[in-house]
């Protein structure tokens, strides 16, 4: 085993504990991010050497190329049906279990496997764990027809919420614009402090060229927070 650095620690730590929740014959969502991708390692490891029975839902094409390679079945949600459990990483929890995801630019396909589990697992450090939501710049998946009015109609409905910044900056990559697994584009809504979760996520929501936003309500179960000493707390 290569030794792990000290970022990795406790993203493996709540990996390991994580995957204990998984049982032969599950359909199990697969996240995306560095934090999930132990997970998928671990989940594998457990495939290789206990010939635990499961078949992977992948959230975006780089977890899917990973669980193949450490020897996960890889279904898609269509052939699943439906899934008995997923496992993902976030950016932020507060304490009503409310998360930000999508700093990878995958929460789109993360919320749809999400919702179509009975169960959500989060796995995170202790870094992600917050007593207000919105330091982390809230992702927006938007199309990208017509994306700076989108953009305008998103600073405009900030200006009428409980949110301490307004900003609204289109993710790059490099020198073009950053393209989900969908084709679509990204608005980071820079807010420092997100008062009011529900409503915001809600008026996002009806603008028409909005997809999706990184905000996840009802959703997760449970969080495993791993530790760098290789303690685990559940929430
Ligand atoms: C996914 O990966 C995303 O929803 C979230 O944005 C990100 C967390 O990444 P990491 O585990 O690398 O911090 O779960």
């Amino acid at each position: 085993m290569i030794p792990l650095s000290d970022a990795d620690k406790p993203k493996f730590v709540a990996s390991r504990r994580a995957v204990d929740f998984v049982e032969d014959g599950m359909r199990v969502g697969l996240g995306t991010g560095s934090t999930a991708a132990w997970m998928v390692r671990c989940l594998g490891r457990r495939v290789r050497e206990e010939g635990l029975k499961i078949a992977g839902v992948p959230t975006s094409t780089r977890t899917a190329e990973l669980a193949r390679k450490v020897g996960i079945a890889v279904v898609t949600l269509e052939d699943a049906g439906w899934l008995d459990l997923t496992i993902d990483g976030a950016d932020e929890f507060d304490r009503d279990l409310t998360l930000i995801k999508g700093g990878g630019g995958a929460h789109l396909q993360e919320k749809i496997v999400a919702t179509a589990s009975d169960r959500m697992i989060v796995i995170a450090d202790p870094a992600k764990d917050v007593a207000r939501l919105g330091a982390f710049p809230l992702p927006v998946e938007v199309i990208p027809f017509g994306w700076q009015a989108t953009q305008k109609l998103v600073q405009r409905l900030l200006a009428g919420m409980d949110v301490d910044g307004r900003t609204a900056t289109l993710r790059m990559a490099g020198d073009t614009p950053f393209r989900t697994d969908e084709g679509n584009y990204v608005l980071d809504l820079h807010l420092g402090r997100i008062g009011a979760p529900r409503d915001l996520a809600l008026h996002l929501n009806q603008i028409a060229g909005v997809v999706e936003n990184g905000l996840f309500m009802d959703i997760c179960d449970t969080v495993v927070v791993g530790h760098a000493d290789g303690t685990v707390r559940l929430i």
